[in-house]
Formats: structure tokens, sequence, C-alpha cells
């Protein structure tokens, strides 16, 4: 089975290339890699220092003699985009190839801009590629939890049963997004069922929730294999985020009062929920909605037992509630349903001691790379 991993050069992405690789699958990559020119122009490094794409496929190919096809450039580019599919021939598709940071797209109108044409175009033109030549394939596509907001109903998966005046329908469930990158999603998500709906594309959308943790078996392999760890106040992650903070010694960036409520798993669980979706592929005309998180905790909590864990390796930490840079409810109902890709065969990494161990041990090993200036939240979502 051959499968393409669109975004394949990024956090998630390249633990799911190489992952899939490893169990046997046809992997190719395709990548701008552009968030690494927005690092850059952020003037902004992962924690961890990783390796040109050329220099880590060549280590995986030495290390386990697998090879991965790599492939270049822009999908919004639509001529590279279809010339790449062709080359590739792929059975499966996994889009994980947008501009994923809330903060950074609602730094101001450019960046907004950038991210919903990045995004929404992207997709689209994979859309159309599909339709063209590839009808069969199976796009596995990442979404967000955050599609959702925070209603004060349980959160369904996808879809939502309504009676109304006496008629009964399932329905998409209704969209309250916090950013417009999560702006972009929905989007996504309405072209990908339209495209399932009226072109009979085959197409499963994955509503990931924030994802936490750094080593895959893989990844830990070597260290020229080593992914990315964000950790700064654009990319970085909520508990990504407070086990590096916790590491350096710097206060928990807790924003608000710190009951905002999301879905979190572990990147262990994002590899192997890609490949049960990938191994259970949707029916042509199939528009499916998988929640892909394993718990819900609140960043407060989260905060407490980064702090728990600190001090029980010896860490000195401190949490600090700041000015909520974001519009967002801080306090809330959240209740997820989660029970598609457990019926799969999902076996969570629920989060643990051992694992928050291993992060704050992770970031103590490269705190020197940490540039203290960026960890405060700089972009804001109010008016003025
Ligand atoms: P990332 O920024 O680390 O990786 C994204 C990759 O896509 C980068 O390598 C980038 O160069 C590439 N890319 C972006 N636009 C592209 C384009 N137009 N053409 C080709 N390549 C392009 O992001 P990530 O954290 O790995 O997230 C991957 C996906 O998963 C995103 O769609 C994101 O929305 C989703 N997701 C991430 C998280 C999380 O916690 N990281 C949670 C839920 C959903
Ligand atoms: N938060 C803090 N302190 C921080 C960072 C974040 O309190 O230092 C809070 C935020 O205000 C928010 C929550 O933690 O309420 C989550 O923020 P986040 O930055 O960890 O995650 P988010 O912006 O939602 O985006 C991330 C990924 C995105 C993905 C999304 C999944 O960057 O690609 O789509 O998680 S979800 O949140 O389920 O939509």
């Amino acid at each position: 089975m051959k499968v393409l991993v669109i975004g394949g050069d990024g956090y998630c992405g390249w633990a799911t290339a190489l992952y899939l690789s490893n169990r046997g699958y046809e992997v190719g990559i395709l990548d701008s890699l552009v968030r690494r020119h927005w690092d850059n122009e952020l003037g902004v490094e992962t924690l961890t220092p990783i390796a040109p794409i050329g220099q880590r496929l060549q280590r995986w190919q030495d290390l386990t003699g697998k090879s991965i096809d790599l492939f270049v450039g822009d999908i919004t580019n639509y001529e590279f985009l279809s010339k790449a599919l062709h080359q590739f021939q792929p059975n499966a598709i996994v889009h994980f190839g947008e501009q994923r940071s809330a903060p950074f797209s609602m730094i101001d109108r450019e960046h907004a801009v950038l991210t919903q044409v990045n995004n929404v175009v992207g997709t689209l033109n994979l859309l159309y590629a599909m339709r063209e030549d590839f009808p069969d394939c199976h796009l596995v596509k990442l979404g967000t939890m955050g599609e959702y907001g925070t209603p004060n109903i349980d959160i369904e998966e996808g879809y939502i049963t309504i009676e109304h005046n006496g008629r009964k329908d399932t329905l998409p469930y209704p969209k309250q997004p916090g950013s417009m990158y999560h702006l972009s999603k929905v989007h996504d998500s309405h072209n990908i069922h339209f495209a399932c709906r009226i072109w009979g594309l085959r197409a499963t959308d994955l509503n990931q929730g924030v994802v936490y943790g750094v080593l895959t078996e893989e990844t830990g392999m070597d260290e020229l294999l080593i992914n990315r760890l964000d950790y700064d106040g654009v990319f970085g992650t909520a508990l990504n985020r407070f086990c590096i903070q916790a590491a350096i010694g710097h206060p928990l960036t807790v924003y608000g009062k710190g009951g905002q409520t999301r879905g979190f798993l572990d990147i262990r669980d994002t590899v192997r929920c890609v490949e049960l979706a990938i191994a259970n592929p949707a029916q042509a005309g199939e528009f499916r909605v998988f929640n892909q998180f394993t718990e819900q905790f609140s960043v407060g909590d989260l905060a407490l037992m980064v702090k728990k864990a600190g001090n029980a390796v010896g860490l000195n930490v401190e949490i600090n509630n700041l000015d909520n840079p974001r519009v967002e409810k801080e306090e809330h109902y959240f209740n997820a349903k989660n029970t598609k890709l457990l019926d799969l065969g999902l076996q969570p990494h629920f989060l643990s001691d051992s694992l928050l161990d291993s992060l704050l041990n992770f970031a103590v090993k490269y705190q020197k790379r940490v540039d203290k200036k960026q960890i405060l939240p700089k972009v804001s979502w109010h008016r003025n």
C-alpha cells in the first residue's frame, strides 16, 4: 500500500511517515518545507535540533534499509501537486500540510490570509487532483477538535441527529471555531464533505486534539531522526510548552483562569490513529469524521500535573495565570465523544508520570537551546 504523507517534514507528519514506513507501507513525503521558513521568519527554533530533510531520510534508509520518496513543493501549486501524485501513485494520502498555529493566524490580516489561502487552496487542489485522476484514493485529512468550539452540549463525532418540527435528520455538527486557523479547518471540512457527496470521493477527517510528547519508536532511534518540539508562544502547544517551561525554571504560562478544557493525545497515538484510518478506509462517497484524542484536561489541571512531576524530579515549578491573550471561554462544559478510533482498536497511551518525566528530562537535555524571550505570548486576539 502506497501512502503519501503531505506535511511529512512536520511534527505529526515526520513521526507518522517513519511509523508507516516501519510498518511496511511504501511511504512518500511531500512537503514545501515552509514551516522551517516560518520558524526563521519568527526567529524561533524548535527545542530539538532537527536535521535537514535529506539527511533525515538518508539516515532512515541507512538504519532500516527502507527508502522514503521525497517531493519538495507546495500543494497550492496544482501543477506540482498533480505531477507528484502521478509519479507516486498513492492508494492513500495523509494530509498534514497546513499552517497549524492559531496565534500565527491571528498576528494580522496578512497572516490570516496566508493561513486560509495555504490551507483551503491546498486542500481544494488536492480534492481536484483526486477527482481527476485518483478517485479511489482515500484521503485522511487532519482536522481539529477546535472546529467544534466549546458548545454547552456533548460534542459528537462529526454529525448530530436533530429533531426539528417533527422531522429528523443527521447533519454536520455545528462549528464555532476560535481562530482564523481553526476556521480554515472548518472550511476544509465543508469542501471535503462536498467532494464526497458530489463526486463520490472517500475521506476521513481526523479531528485531532492537542498533541503532546516527542518520542516515537522510530524518531527515538537516532539523533538525526529527532522530531521537532515547539515551545515558543506561536507554535508551541500547551503541555509541551509547560514541560519545557518547567525544565528551564520559567513559570508555567496558564492563560486566564485555566479552565479551558481540550482533548489531548500522545504523539504515539497520533501515528497509530492515522494507520487505523488508512487500514480501514472510508467507503466511496463517505465523509467520515473521527474525534482523535484520548483524554480531556483543563490547562489549569495540566499545569498542576507538570508542577507535581517537576517537583518529583527536583525542579521548582511555579504557575503564573497570565492575562489571556485569546478570546475564549475560560470556564465551560466540555464532553466530546471519541469512540470511533477505540472501536477500530486504538489502545491509548494515557498521560502518565513516566511520560511527564521523560518529556521533562528531554527538555532539560536541550534546555541550552531555549530562547527565553520566545516564551511569553505576543499575539493577541483582542482588537486593541
Ligand atoms: P507542522 O507545522 O509541524 O507540520 C506541517 C508541515 O506541513 C510542515 O512541515 C510544513 O512545511 C508543511 N506544509 C504547510 N503548508 C504546506 C503546503 N502548502 N504545501 C506543502 N507542505 C506544506 O504541524 P503539525 O503539528 O505536524 O500539524 C500537522 C497537522 O495536524 C496540521 O494540519 C494541524 O492542523 C493538525 N493538528 C496538529 C495538532 C498539534 O497539536 N500539533 C493538533 C491537532 C491537529
Ligand atoms: N494555553 C495556555 N497556555 C499556553 C498555551 C496555550 O493556557 O502557554 C491555552 C490556550 O489559551 C488554549 C489551550 O491552551 O485554551 C490550547 O492552546 P494550544 O496553543 O495548546 O492549542 P491550539 O491553539 O488549540 O492549537 C493546537 C495546535 C493546532 C491544533 C489544536 C487542536 O497548534 O494545530 O489544531 O491544538 S485543538 O485545540 O483541539 O483544536
